[in-house]
């Protein structure tokens, strides 16, 4: 595994010198390493203290999933395993979907969305959260600090600071001048796949059998002052229930919302579907009601026993997926299914 990180590292480094983004470095990282199959293997994990998995949407969650594996390796639970692999996705200043370094609003104000939830169902989320590099992080202190599940705004931010986090200003040059650039025509255009879509929803099952998850964004680019998509809220950007299962959703929050999306996921699983299913089931939701010629959303799930699946409308979502059993790491890239 250190060898392979080594290796990753150094690729991300090459691959910048030639010009290659870091999505184009970690597909070729994918095919070169990683199994990419059509349809989700729908083996058990077979959970004891021997076997733990991890499942984050599109290819950041190679090196998330491998961050969170560390925290297990130190004894920590599915919850640490969610936060670090989150925490490594949010400090990438070079990514321009989640932490710092996401593309702004359309007024040039980065503002982020987060929450986690864990097996006994407990919660927490920020929305709308300004200068803190680390909104899953500060979602898991309004859990585990507060009586409340959400904090949103100035609120969200004035907690954060009493917390001990530090204000940061999260407008990378990077995405600055993407903005600039963007406001010559100001479309406001949310396009599939592209620059909209690399919010990392993560979940977990540890050694213990314990669930967790963790959603984390920037949201849409350029959207509206103000705009909350579904990353924070749970039940459509994620939902765990630890007798049955996790889900998390990518792509249009908006859809996501109307639709309650992981909380179906999860309720579909819980009536006797495999993951897989559940998550072409609740995608095909979207699709029976509206038009989704222009609007992309990816599922992506797992269960009790370990099982995994995802489907998303469009081609081209995928997800890593990493596994411990009986000591033995895999991890590999996959291509969801859809349409
Ligand atoms: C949102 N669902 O804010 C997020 C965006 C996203 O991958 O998933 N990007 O609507």
């Amino acid at each position: 595994m250190t060898d392979r990180r080594d290796f990753l590292k150094k690729l991300a480094v090459f691959g910048g010198a030639l010009g290659l983004s870091p999505i184009a470095v970690s597909r070729m990282v994918g095919a070169e390493e990683a199994k990419l199959v059509k349809n989700s293997p729908q083996d058990s994990c077979f959970i004891n203290n021997e076997t733990a998995r991890m499942v984050s949407t599109w290819n950041h969650g190679i090196l998330a999933n491998a961050e969170g594996f560390k925290a297990l390796e130190k004894g920590g639970s599915a919850m640490d395993m969610i936060e670090a692999a989150a925490r490594l996705v949010e400090e990438d200043a070079e990514g321009i979907s989640v932490g710092i370094g996401g593309l702004p609003d359309r007024d040039g104000n980065v503002t982020l969305d987060a929450c986690c939830m864990d097996h006994k169902g407990r919660a927490g989320s920020v929305c709308f959260m300004q200068d803190i590099m680390y909104p899953l992080s500060v979602a898991r202190k309004v859990m585990e600090e507060t009586p409340h599940v959400m904090l949103a705004g100035e609120g969200a931010r004035q907690f954060a600071i009493e917390q001990g986090f530090t204000p940061t200003n999260l407008l990378t040059e990077k995405a600055h001048a993407a903005w600039e650039n963007w406001k010559e025509k100001s479309q406001y255009k949310p396009i599939i796949n592209i620059e909209n879509h690399d919010t990392i929803g993560i979940l977990a099952l540890d050694k213990k059998g314990r669930l967790a998850g963790g959603c984390t964004t920037s949201g849409l680019a350029y959207k509206m002052h103000g705009r909350v998509g579904d990353s924070p809220i749970i039940g459509a950007g994620l939902f765990v229930d630890g007798e049955v299962g996790a889900a998390t959703a990518t792509g249009l929050g908006e859809a996501v919302i109307r639709t309650v999306g992981s909380f179906l996921v999860v309720e579909l699983m819980r009536s006797g579907m495999d993951p897989q299913k559940a998550c072409e089931t609740a995608v095909k939701r979207i699709m029976d009601r509206m038009d989704t010629s222009n609007l992309q959303v990816g599922y992506l799930a797992l269960d009790k026993q370990g099982r995994y699946g995802a489907h998303a409308i469009h081609n081209g979502f995928n997800y890593a997926v990493t596994t411990l059993k009986y000591s033995n790491i895999t991890e590999e890239l996959i291509d969801s299914t859809w349409g």
